[in-house]
């Protein structure tokens, strides 16, 4: 029944047993006589789905009756990971399902080691979205996510002799027990077309090619609550008109499946390579896919529960849309079409209704992260939306010329360059027209000023005249000339789409996700716009659900956690963990804290031998690098600080390198985009460096270098709560945020890092003393790279050493030259160490030996270890979540009857 609540009675491990089997038997994709693991997976997510679907249906009832305002989290990524062991801990069930599976003949681990990952995201951004999900659950908030169904998730990466290699990722290959197919919930979706005008004046977008969104309902449970909030994705098929039966009749099957196949082809893979014209449209039309379905979604969700008060200014009190990063910013023209153009709002209602109902994160501030669209494309395939930006783009324009004013026309040239959501197009005619008169009327100012000081004799005037042919000054361009030739497009240049700047503009509040991220974008990305419209500025600093990544992934620490602190309320209250500062010199406390790391170091050990076949000892230190493969994130200092520390073990005797260095094991997992050779380069040369030194008879446990195949969020889940040291080491200025960092922090894994992104709040809440600290600030690099750029950079003796040890092929035949020479800015490679490894290279070795000091002193190791847990508790995403909440969703929670 609709609206009743399964969870009334928390079943126990009988029923949990009797409800596997119901569903063993009764799920006909598996062998029916056989219970093994695949099946027990199965099953078991069927019957935990059930809870989950009653929990749903519950929610989404009370939500319409209440008719709550609602949040939208719009993403074009979602890095779910698993869900069995999430879902199960969420509702509190995993004492029961693991003593059911018992008496079914299987562990719940291992059950749960058959879920494939739903890897629909490349990274933190991803991963951010599905933290946001479990924390909006949690907190009761009426909240949901939209996202895209991709057939193939981020790829599968296989480590071989070569490097990376990546492999199609066919997560649904088995079915997703965890998906409702919502074929009563669909949407069309136009492309390409025209745009006509009515004879009332009203624009409609007709012809081009339609396709279908349908929506697939994922239930995100909250921990401790009925609420289950929904992740809707929508998947793309063809519109059921424009299958060719008579060409399938005909014998021609092929162009009978032609449109099938170009509308399902939207959402076959996550971010397809975008080099081409063709992957570039691809990638736009899932862009509008996603963000024409939801917006639909949402407006008839809306119109339905307005009854008969439907009143559209009330949208913004009922809606809110957070756009994640800039890949759903066609949410903003789309919202304004369908208001103008479906519902006959004027342009000045529809346009306040938008503003006040859409909001945009920043997740970057690279410039080449920072979307631009040809607006070639775009016109050709949103047309309508085109016009539309056209016109934001122009209101624009008045904005900045009120601003700013028209006389100082170098002054206003800036502006627009800088501000315009259009790059590179020509101004419209009529403020060209205005310039031009503003221009001539000047004009007109000085020559009567020149009159009026113009001497008398006219053989002076005639002399002044000699002279100015004698030196052939060029003449004074016309006002018209002038003004056109200063603001005239550069035809070399491509015309561009801001999607950024089109995002400030469009919406109601902007967010950096770290507070010097935020201070970036105010002071430099954004700058102009935050000068224009300061109260849109603010910051969220990201966060991560303790739930998935320290209850559930370290159920060891968080027993401890729960017994020091008394209750295990700290998974909701998290700053609660605070409360461990007082015991962290407590010697059983910190001989508790030390067995429960070795314990998952022991995990990881054999993970490790599984997956790489290396055999490590526990007894090292576990010092690991886990992020996406990126020249900023400088995975190549970490490498280079490494062969430089092997360098120094050979010209040591054994006692002296026994002596100096603390045992270690180095662990780097993480995929290099496909098409971003450099970041390949990076993960070739770590295998290389890891197949010299693992097989040195000479070192042997002392040092070790694994590169752990295939990254992804169950993968995380193993390497966190084992890892005691982690690499933080961006450039300053150049990681947003960072998330892991705050994984590691929870689980009292003590960081290495620059002050960048959220390393800055993490080292002010754990403490100075607890985190090793190195490399430039961010207001200095900006006059590092005009120093290097001036050839006044000396590098240090030994950047120079450990590069000259590179090249003399220690690592084997592989040639590192383009590696190495990117370092070096040497003519053709790369851009002359843009990323600053030489400059920070000494002082990231000389903090990597207070590092390996400080391991040696393991009572005082194990105290920063947990102070950096009880430090963490600021990093929650619930905290996260409450802000959006309250400072720009403005949505309450709604508890449950
Ligand atoms: O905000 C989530 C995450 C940050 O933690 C990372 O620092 C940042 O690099 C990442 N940004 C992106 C941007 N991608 N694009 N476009 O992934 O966001």
């Amino acid at each position: 029944r609709p609206g009743v609540a399964l969870d009334a009675l928390k079943p126990d491990p009988s029923s949990v047993a009797s409800s596997i089997k119901y569903h063993a038997e009764l799920t006909p994709s598996f062998s029916p006589e056989l219970f093994e693991l695949p099946k027990a997976y199965y099953a078991t997510a069927q019957s935990i789905r059930d809870m989950l679907i009653a929990n749903w249906n519950a929610t989404y009832d009370h939500y319409e009756k209440m008719n709550v305002k609602q949040a939208y989290y719009l993403s074009m990524e979602f890095l779910q990971g698993r869900a069995l062991l999430n879902a199960i801990g969420n509702l509190e069930l995993r004492g029961a399902y693991a003593e059911a599976l018992k008496k079914l003949g299987h562990d719940l681990e291992d059950v749960a080691g058959q879920e494939p990952d739903a890897a629909l995201g490349n990274g933190g951004l991803g991963r951010l979205a599905s933290c946001f999900l479990d924390s909006m659950a949690t907190l009761n908030y009426p909240a949901w996510g939209y996202g895209l169904r991709y057939r193939y998730g981020l790829f599968k990466q296989l480590i071989t002799k070569d490097g990376q290699e990546e492999v199609a990722e066919n997560w649904l290959e088995m079915g997703n027990p965890w998906e409702i197919v919502r074929n009563d919930i669909s949407y069309p979706v136009k492309f390409y077309g025209e745009v006509i005008q009515g004879l009332d004046g009203k624009k409609e977008w007709v012809g081009g090619e339609d396709i279908i969104a349908v929506a697939y309902d994922v239930p995100i449970p909250g921990y401790k609550t009925k609420t289950t909030i929904n992740l809707r994705l929508w998947s793309t098929k063809v519109a059921a008109e424009v299958f060719d039966l008579h060409a399938f009749n005909a014998g021609e099957h092929a162009k009978a499946y032609e449109a099938m196949k170009g509308a399902e082809k939207i959402c076959y893979v996550l971010y397809p390579g975008d080099e081409s014209d063709e992957g570039k449209t691809l990638r736009l039309k899932q862009q509008y896919t996603l963000c024409s379905a939801s917006l639909q979604d949402i407006i008839a969700r809306f119109e339905r529960r307005s009854k008969e008060s439907l009143n559209w200014q009330n949208f913004p009190e009922k809606v809110a849309v957070q756009m994640n990063d800039t890949h759903p910013t066609l949410c903003i023209p789309e919202l304004l079409r369908i208001l103008i153009d479906v519902k006959g709002l004027s342009w000045n209602e529809a346009w306040v209704i938008t503003q006040r109902t859409v909001a945009y994160t920043n997740h970057t501030v690279l410039p080449e992260a920072l979307e631009k669209w040809s607006l070639n494309l775009l016109e050709k395939l949103l047309p309508r939306h085109v016009e539309i930006i056209r016109i934001i783009d122009e209101e624009l324009i008045n904005t900045i010329i009120e601003e700013y004013g028209i006389e100082d026309l170098e002054l206003l040239k800036e502006k627009t360059k800088q501000m315009r959501i259009l790059d590179n197009i020509q101004l419209p005619s009529h403020v060209l027209d205005l310039l031009v008169k503003s221009q001539e009327s000047l004009v007109g100012n000085s020559v009567e000023l020149d009159e009026v000081a113009k001497p008398t004799d006219t053989e002076e005037v005639k002399k002044s005249n000699d002279e100015d042919e004698e030196t052939e000054e060029p003449k004074e361009e016309d006002p018209v000339t002038q003004v056109k030739s200063m603001f005239e497009p550069d035809p070399e240049q491509p015309k561009l789409v801001r999607m950024a700047n089109l995002c400030v503009v469009g919406g109601h509040a902007v967010n950096g996700v770290a507070e010097i991220h935020s201070d970036i974008v105010i002071n430099e990305v954004f700058n102009d716009f935050y000068k224009l419209w300061p109260e849109k500025f603010q910051n969220k600093t990201n966060g991560v659900t303790p739930r998935r990544w320290i209850g559930f992934c370290n159920p060891d620490l968080s027993k401890i956690i729960t017994k020091w602190i008394g209750s295990d309320d700290w998974l909701i209250n998290t700053e609660k963990l605070a409360e461990l500062r007082k015991f962290a010199d407590n010697d059983e406390l910190q001989f508790e804290w030390r067995e429960a790391k070795m314990n998952n170091k022991k995990k990881l050990v054999s993970f490790l031998k599984e997956k790489t076949g290396y055999v490590i000892s526990p007894d090292a230190m576990f010092d690991v690098q886990i992020k996406r493969i990126h020249e900023y994130k400088r995975q190549l200092m970490n490498i280079l600080g490494i062969v430089y520390r092997y360098k120094k073990m050979k010209e040591m005797s054994a006692w002296e390198r026994k002596e100096k260095f603390a045992p270690r094991v180095c662990i780097f997992g993480g995929k290099a985009f496909a098409t971003y050779i450099q970041a390949k380069r990076i993960v070739k040369f770590i295998t290389d460096v890891g197949a010299t030194i693992n097989h040195d008879p000479e070192i042997g446990d002392l040092l070790k270098v694994v590169f752990v195949p295939d990254y992804n969020v169950s993968v995380a889940e193993v390497l966190i709560p084992g890892s005691e040291l982690s690499q933080h080491i961006s450039t300053a200025g150049m990681e947003a945020s960072g998330t892991s960092n705050m994984k590691f922090a929870m689980n009292g894994c003590i960081l290495i890092g620059t002050l960048d992104g959220a390393n800055v709040e993490i080292r002010q809440e754990v403490g100075e003393s607890n985190f090793f600290l190195f490399g430039a600030r961010a207001d200095e690099i900006a006059g590092l790279r005009k120093e290097r750029a001036e050839g006044k950079f000396v590098p240090d003796p030994r950047f120079e050493e450990v590069k000259a040890f590179v090249r003399s092929g220690v690592f084997g035949p592989y040639n590192y030259d383009e590696l190495m020479g990117s370092l070096e800015g040497n003519e053709g490679y790369g851009r002359a160490d843009y990323f600053l490894v030489g400059k920070d290279f000494p002082s990231y070795i000389e903090c990597q030996e207070k590092v390996d000091a400080a391991y040696r002193d393991q009572k005082n190791w194990t105290k920063m270890s947990i102070l950096n847990t009880a430090g963490s508790f600021k990093f929650s995403s619930d905290r996260t979540i409450n802000q959006y909440a309250r400072e720009i969703w403005m949505i309450e929670p709604v508890i449950l009857p």
